[in-house]
């Protein structure tokens, strides 16, 4: 069986699915979704409605970072899971803290209780701590890409999509570089093709 992938375009989440589904060589049959119109069958496959989902035939995975190290199991040719020390912290400070930043400066109608300069400026200190790194090593853990720089691209992308001439102007020439070589990825053009968006069969 072709694995579905249920996915959403400008999902970092999703994206970050499909840059290991890319990096692995896995073929899927992409299913574009629109978040407000959630079709029943990716809901039948994991009522929780979030995308990513992948439909496999040893059972469903919906959860970003699950659906990277499926894909990544069966076919690894880039060493994403090799060892990258500080991983794990990394990507819990990312899917945690900074992704709340992250929605509280981009979206301050939708977090009225909440401040989106103090919001910025707690985004602006972990990105900080991330060019720090990247000031010693090309990639986040190492000399070369990991999981951990997929995972975590999509979310710097957004952040600095927010205001880029703001995102430019910060003293960060390593993470604005290592932002700039993702964004101009071969990898990354390939897993932002538009899809058309999944209709269900009709029945009778
Ligand atoms: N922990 C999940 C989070 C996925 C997630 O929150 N995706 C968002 C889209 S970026 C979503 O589907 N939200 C549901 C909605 O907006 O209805 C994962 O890592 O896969």
């Amino acid at each position: 069986m072709t694995p579905i992938l249920w996915s959403f375009r400008r999902c970092p989440f999703a994206m970050r699915a499909r840059l290991a589904l890319d990096v692995a060589e896995i073929s899927v049959e992409h299913r574009e979704i629109l978040l407000r119109d959630k079709p029943a069958a990716m809901l039948a496959a994991s009522p929780k409605g979030t995308v990513p989902v992948l439909e496999t035939q040893g059972g469903v995975i919906d959860e970003s970072l699950d659906v990277m190290h499926w894909a990544l199991r069966r076919n690894d040719p880039g060493g994403w899971l090799d060892h990258a020390p500080g991983e794990a912290a990394l990507i819990a400070a990312n899917d945690g803290p900074f992704k709340q930043a992250l929605d509280r400066t981009k979206y301050p109608n939708r977090f009225p209780e909440s401040d989106p300069v103090q919001a910025r400026q707690a985004a602006a200190t972990h990105l900080a701590g991330l060019n720090d790194r990247l000031g010693q090593h090309a990639s986040l853990c190492g000399p070369r890409d990991t999981l951990v720089d997929a995972a975590l691209f999509p979310f710097i992308r957004q952040f600095a999509m927010i205001d880029r001439p703001w995102f430019d102007a910060q003293p960060w020439p390593h993470l604005q570089a290592w932002l700039n070589r993702h964004l101009e990825s071969a990898r990354f053009a390939r897993i932002m093709v538009k899809h058309p968006l999944y209709e269900a069969p009709q029945s009778g």
